[in-house]
């Protein structure tokens, strides 16, 4: 088999899972976008990598990990689907056995997600068996490439039959261009075609160029065009089927809500308490700007008519809820910062927000939780769960059932319709998007998505502080510099930041006034920076008292430790 061949076959491989993939996506318009091969299996890696990859997908990609996971996922796809091209031309049977291996994987993927049903399995069989008839269609079918490239023969060609090949390679007479017949793939023991060697010297070595002027030209343009136009038709088949899914989605239901006014304001932010500084983080994160963490590789789109809130287990009465029911209520308006759990000390998984909500204390309140329910579970419309402490929720916090953000229904990406809010505690444990149950449980008796992945259970989070100005390796000048940052400890609040150069003394730093304990707040530092290589240290204290500790410890099992430091140049 020459590389020539070589190359057309892997080729015809990737069309193949090309359209496999593309025409997948029309499909799962109707059965919904994460029966979608590419995302199911996509889904199925993510729950399944261990925990250190994740976290370094997570430290080298960022927010970007899941289009970074999709890519990686296509091009293995790539690989594998080329190397099942090449096998094809050694044996149909086994390419075909290859796709449908994907097909059954897909499947597979899809049907195995929460909440899954038979019809899910529907895009990966239509995509696995059009992916078999093109692989079929270019290795043996119609558009097969001049049989003799695929099985080199021996007989000299004319402008009407295929060209000799290259002296030396040997090989057996040539039919016309698509009618080879079953002996065309015909394999022997010793490889996949019968070739006499030909004793007439050493073979001259076959550059792809000598190889493709060799092809029966009609043979090719068709080959050639066949893969084009079907690349194309899967291009068109996947991201039109992208777009209608986009289109399906619920940004209308979402752009026509007009959220009621709030019983309870949130106080109003006081003068002073965003520094304005140009790279501090301002006091209120816009929700463009607002990290984003989450196990859904498509971002579910729950209907607010049709979306429910059930609350159940271990309650007196089980109730339900309505986005309705929510509107109709008295809603509270607060700032609360959320800060993920894998945020490292100085990054930037951490923001802050105006929640509209509920308070989950009145809806607990309306069900009787028994006393031995120390757990809430929240479950999202995909299946992911936090398991949070029902004392939090109910010790008069403003744990919210939240419905708004920054004056605006929730973002979709950040939950919509509904998801939870709890001051004081990581996102993981506590901050359930497109919630659509909370079951009173206990610890003892469920771990949530994340527990049996190695994380902590119980989720408070840790005093910290972080520099935003200067930032790493800023060349500054000599004179005053303004160092400032943001520092938090939910729900118990801020006492004290302090800041130190070179390991120096301890040095109080302002701080700005804040709306509440439950948010971050600002501080800044008047610095006379002297020339040189400069090291700078933050630390906070809560109002317990507490100061943030020295010692390093990484994001898991409980939270990153230690104090940001920031080196700078003076000059
Ligand atoms: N349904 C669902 N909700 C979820 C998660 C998730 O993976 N799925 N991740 C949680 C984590 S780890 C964090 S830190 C917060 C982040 O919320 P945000 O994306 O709105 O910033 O959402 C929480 N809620
Ligand atoms: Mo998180």
């Amino acid at each position: 088999m020459s590389t020539t061949s070589r190359r057309y076959a892997a080729l015809a491989g990737v069309t193949a899972a090309a359209v496999a993939i593309g025409t997948a996506e029309p499909v799962a318009v109707l059965t919904g976008p994460r029966s979608a091969p590419l995302v199911a299996v996509g889904g199925v890696v993510v729950d399944a990598v261990p925990e250190p990859l994740k976290q370094f997908a997570i430290d080298v990609f960022g927010t970007a990990d899941k289009i970074a996971l999709l890519t990686g996922t296509a091009l293995l796809l790539g690989g594998f689907a080329a190397l099942l091209g090449v096998l094809a031309i050694r044996r149909l049977a086994l390419g075909l056995a290859g796709i449908a291996a994907l097909g059954a994987v897909g499947v597979a993927a899809a049907l195995t997600r929460s909440g899954a049903d038979v019809f899910d399995a529907l895009p990966s069989l239509v995509g696995g068996g059009l992916g078999a008839l093109v692989l079929w269609l270019f290795i043996d079918g119609p558009f097969e490439l001049d049989p003799w490239l695929w099985a080199p023969p021996t007989a000299s060609g004319s402008a009407s039959s295929p060209p000799a090949p290259p002296a030396g390679l040997g090989g057996r007479p040539v039919s016309p261009a698509g009618t080879a017949g079953p002996a065309g793939r015909s394999v022997s023991p010793a490889g996949p075609v019968d070739r006499p060697v030909t004793p007439a010297g050493p073979p001259v070595p076959v550059t792809p160029a000598a190889s493709v002027a060799t092809v029966d030209p009609e043979s090719r343009r068709r080959f050639l065009t066949g893969t084009g136009v079907l690349l194309g038709t899967a291009a068109v088949a996947g991201l039109g089927g992208r777009w209608l899914a986009g289109r399906r989605g619920v940004s209308a239901a979402r752009d026509a809500i007009r959220l009621p006014a709030p019983v309870a304001p949130a106080p109003a932010v006081p003068a002073g308490a965003d520094l304005s500084l140009a790279q501090l983080a301002p006091y209120v994160t816009p929700n463009l700007g607002f990290y984003r963490i989450d196990t859904a590789l498509v971002v579910p789109q729950v209907n607010p008519d049709s979306w429910r809130l059930r609350i159940h287990g271990r309650v007196g009465t089980e109730r339900t809820y309505s986005y309705a029911d929510l509107l109709a209520r008295p809603l509270v308006e607060r700032y609360v910062t959320l800060a993920c759990v894998s945020n490292e000390v100085g990054g930037d998984l951490i923001g802050n927000a105006r929640w509209l909500g509920v308070p989950l204390r009145e809806l607990l309140d309306e069900v009787q939780p028994e006393e031995d329910a120390d757990q809430v579970v929240g479950r999202s419309v995909d299946g992911w769960t936090c398991g949070t402490p029902t004392a939090a929720l109910r010790d008069g916090r403003d744990a919210l059932l939240a419905i708004g953000m920054n004056g605006e229904p929730l973002p979709v990406e950040h939950g919509f319709p509904v998801r939870m809010v709890v001051p004081g505690l990581y996102g993981y444990v506590s901050a359930c998007k497109w919630v659509t149950e909370l079951e009173l449980t206990r610890f003892a008796d469920f771990d949530a998505y994340w527990v049996p992945r190695g994380w902590s259970a119980q989720g408070p989070i840790k005093t910290q502080s972080r520099i935003d100005a200067p930032r790493r390796r800023n060349r500054l000048t000599a004179g005053p510099v303004t160092v400032a940052g943001v520092a938090w400890a939910q729900h118990r609040g801020i006492r004290r930041v302090e800041v130190r150069v070179d390991g120096g003394p301890w040095q109080e730093a302002e701080l700005a006034p804040t709306v509440s304990v439950d948010t971050w707040v600002q501080w800044s530092w008047r610095w006379d920076a002297t020339p040189g290589e400069h090291k700078l240290q933050v630390r906070a204290t809560d109002a317990t008292g507490e100061t943030q500790t020295e010692r390093t410890q990484s994001v898991a099992p409980d939270g990153a430790t230690g104090w940001h430091t920031v080196p700078v140049n003076v000059r």
